[in-house]
């Protein structure tokens, strides 16, 4: 049965990463289509796939699945014996809960530092409800990689769905050259060094778009 999941550019589609980085680091295969955002023919294209006219969306057999969180819990159950989660009870409460925490929150972050891959913006974006957003984000970081990281470089050691919710994060801090401490550059590092992710920029390098409104944030 053929999977397909259907993103945004990837330069910019910070939600379409998540479950694109899963598929690739699990070694799911998938067809993939891309649909160029924030163009006056993308939200009648996004219906054509999706009833809430956002991406990412998976199409799987008969199935829609949409929002990538969902998406990425469908795909759990549909390939189980994949490591989504961290093994003991603990961690997978700790994991879900940031997944949860992620996906709903740090809004101030997403508005004013937009994911670029290709951009280098040191300094711009950053406001003191950005700074707070970060704050939590390199708590969590720092809690999971000391608690349950020993096993590898990733939040619980190796790749989970934790480490998809916050790739996006990864290149964002990159992108705007947050100051991180140890801890948190040292996870920056492993997650801009999987080969899915590395493949990702590559292609959002190639992409033609450019959209105004995520190139340049404006300075504090
Ligand atoms: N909560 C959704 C958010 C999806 C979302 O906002 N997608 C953006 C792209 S990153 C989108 O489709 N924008 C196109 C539009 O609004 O026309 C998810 O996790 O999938």
């Amino acid at each position: 049965m053929t999977l397909t999941l259907v993103i945004g550019n990837k330069n910019y589609s910070s939600w379409s990463l998540r479950p694109w980085l899963a598929m690739r680091q699990f070694g799911i295969e998938f067809n993939e289509v891309r649909l160029a955002l924030y163009t006056p023919e993308s939200p009648q294209q996004i219906r054509q796939y999706s009833p809430a006219g956002k991406v990412p969306v998976l199409l799987d057999d008969t199935l829609t699945v949409w929002d990538s969180l969902a998406i990425l819990e469908h795909l759990a159950e549909r390939f189980p014996a994949l490591s989504w989660l961290p093994e003991p009870k603990a961690a997978r409460a700790i994991a879900r809960s940031i997944c949860a925490e992620m996906h709903s929150g740090f809004a101030a972050l997403r508005h004013h530092m937009p994911m670029n891959c290709r951009a280098k913006l040191p300094g711009h974006g950053m406001t003191p409800e950005v700074q707070t957003d970060i704050d939590r984000i390199t708590t969590i970081w720092r809690d999971c990689r000391q608690t349950y990281g020993a096993e590898g470089d990733m939040l619980f050691g190796t790749f989970t769905i934790a480490d998809a919710m916050f790739a996006p994060v990864a290149l964002r801090f990159a992108t705007y050259a947050v100051p991180l401490d140890r801890v948190c550059t040292q996870y920056v590092e492993a997650i801009l060094a999987l080969p899915a992710l590395q493949a990702w920029i590559q292609d959002a390098h190639a992409e033609p778009e450019k959209l105004p409104s995520f190139e340049l944030p404006s300075l504090p």
